[in-house]
């Protein structure tokens, strides 16, 4: 059993795993060459060769408990017949969203469109060793939503109003939950043996609509990988103090907190999981004697209860590699 799923089904606590989200990415400068080469976003992820190569550059510079298969939440709506750009300074574009095609959707032609990926897990599982984890990854159905439907706004709660008229949500979250459902699997075939699930714009559903679009299907989720016995690692996103009755109703194994939660309200009142992240990303520009402070911080905190080290959001692409072998160090030495 790797360190990551002991501590996340074990629940054991003589060690705090680390590794981070988007550790595979811009802030590296093997990542950028690579990618200044490969324009098309979409055709690097299925390019498996290349995309095993990424996923283990952070393992061949630092002391990382885990690989995160470098993918995209974006492939989900690629394999489901939408295209998918990524335009630089403005993030992802989707082609219009279409319910007739989208329903359509059979699964062997999706297992089909995203084999590389699968294939891509299967090469880096070959050359990981065994005491570490291979993490896969899906958006849950409401981010996905946000990217496939053109929601996408700043941070404020969204007026589902607007959609609802012809947007059949529980026909939509279904389908969806099949196709999710079966990515996972695909990757834990291939040789994942953890996944996560950003729920990255879980933040702004409203309160009144949380039940329906986040924790109903993130459960869902949850409930088939514990079915397949594959530890599950849920990220709500923004959510606050609703991080609390989504542990009660999903259960997940673990759970990352983001940077507006209080380790001490998380450790108060999120039990019995594996807690995981919580530090802003941003603190890795300050200097040394602050970040070793933060990373302190987490660590005394989450002394003695089930704790992976990670991050708040993702690694931003300004970091400073140097400095996050630093944190990594501090982690493994921490006594
Ligand atoms: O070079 C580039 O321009 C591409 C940048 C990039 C990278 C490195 C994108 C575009 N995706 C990725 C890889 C990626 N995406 C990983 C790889 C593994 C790792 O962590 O190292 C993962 C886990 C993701 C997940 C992802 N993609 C999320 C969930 C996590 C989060 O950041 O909230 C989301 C929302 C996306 C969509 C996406 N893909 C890429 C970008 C820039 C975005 C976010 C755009 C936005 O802010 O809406």
């Amino acid at each position: 059993m790797s360190k990551i799923t002991n501590c996340l089904i074990k629940k054991d606590t003589s060690c705090i795993p680390v590794w981070f989200m988007r550790q595979a990415g811009r802030y590296l400068p093997e990542f950028r060459e690579i990618r200044s080469k490969n324009p098309n976003f979409i055709k690097l992820c299925l390019n498996s060769d290349l995309s095993s190569e990424i996923t283990l550059q952070p393992l061949d510079r630092f002391d990382l408990d885990a690989a995160i298969i470098f993918s995209d939440i974006l492939m989900v709506p690629y394999g489901l017949g939408q295209t998918v750009e990524f335009i630089k300074g403005k993030g992802p574009k989707l082609s219009k969203f279409n319910m007739k095609v989208f329903l359509e959707n059979k699964e062997d032609n999706f297992t089909k469109k995203l084999n590389p990926v699968y294939q891509a897990i299967t090469k880096t599982r070959k050359k990981l060793s065994r005491e570490k984890s291979l993490i896969s990854f899906i958006g849950a159905p409401w981010t996905l939503i946000v990217y496939m439907m053109g929601l996408r706004q700043d941070k404020k709660k969204i007026n589902l109003e607007n959609i609802k008229k012809d947007f059949k949500r529980d026909v939509v979250l279904e389908k969806l939950n099949k196709f999710l459902c079966l990515h996972i699997k695909n990757q834990m075939n291939a040789g994942a043996d953890v996944v996560q699930i950003f729920d990255s714009w879980a933040g702004i559903i409203p309160d009144n609509e949380i039940n329906d679009y986040c924790f109903t299907p993130n459960k869902k989720l949850v409930d088939y990988c514990k079915e397949i016995n594959l530890p599950v690692v849920c990220f709500p996103k923004g959510i606050g103090v609703n991080y609390k009755k989504f542990l009660e109703i999903v259960k997940p194994h673990g759970i990352n907190i983001d940077y507006d939660i209080d380790p001490k309200w998380a450790k108060d009142n999120l039990k019995n999981v594996c807690l995981q992240g919580g530090m802003d990303p941003k603190i890795l520009f300050e200097d040394e004697k602050k970040i070793n402070l933060e990373v302190d911080k987490y660590l005394d905190n989450f002394r003695n209860t089930p704790y992976i080290f990670n991050l708040g959001h993702g690694l931003l692409p300004e970091t400073n590699p140097d400095i996050l072998a630093k944190i990594i160090n501090r982690v493994k030495s921490y006594k």
